[in-house]
């Protein structure tokens, strides 16, 4: 297992997550949703200052459970063109600790024995993402690195995504640079006055789907990935959502950067254990 990762910057594991759990995870997905209140969201539907309103409600959904809209949820007047459950993107990012329903998916001895085996030391969970990939409108999620959002000295971050439906080439599987672990990191989002950005730091292209390995997987499979490992997803244009459900974990030895968007102030930041 560890060759593998060590070759690949990925590894599959199929049944990991039993039907009963991810049935209780989608059931609070849904709750979560029906609870949320689009007008008290992230400022979509106003336009002065709404790209400064957009970043304060992401940065502070580090430290809670919040509902993020697919883009072409909206049509031109900014009204919903869809029902509100057909329309959000994600829920992030606080969940696994704040939701007793993701906190006791998330804190599990297996995906602890996971991070020890591909080299994690010291786990700690900074991020949980719900994520919908609706039927149509499900976004595509550009080609990126997840160590570009959690910069730590040495790197360290791994993701763990869990496919809640089956994910084909159809609905948007992910898609990933097998081996491009060991490319350099491309960009990094920075948190400076305030505002978030993308910023390129090294020339190296991004791979050309040719050349990437679609990872068409199960419900109930766990994909485990090295942070530096390039991953894209494409836009769901099927009639089927393609849900997943996504940790981010960090070394608790690395030196975590203070620019990261995701800073943990009054949450105490918690292993898998
Ligand atoms: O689920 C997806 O489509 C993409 C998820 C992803 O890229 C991530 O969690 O970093």
């Amino acid at each position: 297992m560890t060759a593998r990762f060590a070759r690949d910057g990925y590894l599959v594991f199929p049944n990991f997550a039993s039907t009963d759990a991810m049935t209780r995870l989608r059931a609070r997905a849904a709750e979560i949703v029906g609870a949320f209140d689009p007008a008290s969201g992230s400022g979509i539907f106003t336009t002065r200052g709404q790209a400064a309103r957009s970043d304060e409600y992401f940065l502070e959904s580090a430290e809670c459970v919040r509902c993020f809209f697919e883009e072409e949820a909206f049509d031109e007047r900014g009204a919903l063109r869809v029902a509100k459950d057909r329309a959000i993107n994600k829920i992030g990012h606080a969940m696994h600790d704040l939701d007793p329903t993701f906190r006791e998916f998330s804190h599990d001895h297996r995906l602890g024995e996971i991070a020890e085996a591909i080299g994690l030391a010291q786990p700690l969970l900074y991020q949980s993402m719900y994520i919908f990939k609706q039927p149509q409108i499900g976004g595509e999620v550009k080609w990126h690195q997840d160590a570009s959002f959690f910069v730590t000295d040495p790197p360290s971050v791994a993701a763990f995504w869990f496919a809640l439906e089956r994910a084909d080439r159809d609905n948007g599987c992910l898609w990933v640079q097998r081996g491009g672990h060991r490319t350099p990191l491309r960009e990094r989002f920075a948190v400076r006055d305030g505002r978030a950005a993308l910023e390129r730091i090294d020339a190296t292209p991004w791979p050309t789907l040719a050349a990437a390995t679609p990872v068409e997987v199960e419900a109930g499979t766990l994909v485990v990935f090295d942070g530096m490992l390039p991953h894209y997803s494409a836009p769901n244009r099927s009639a089927n959502s393609r849900q997943a459900y996504t940790l981010h974990a960090v070394g608790a030895r690395a030196r975590y950067a203070p620019e990261n968007w995701l800073q943990r102030r009054s949450v105490p930041l918690r292993g898998f254990a």
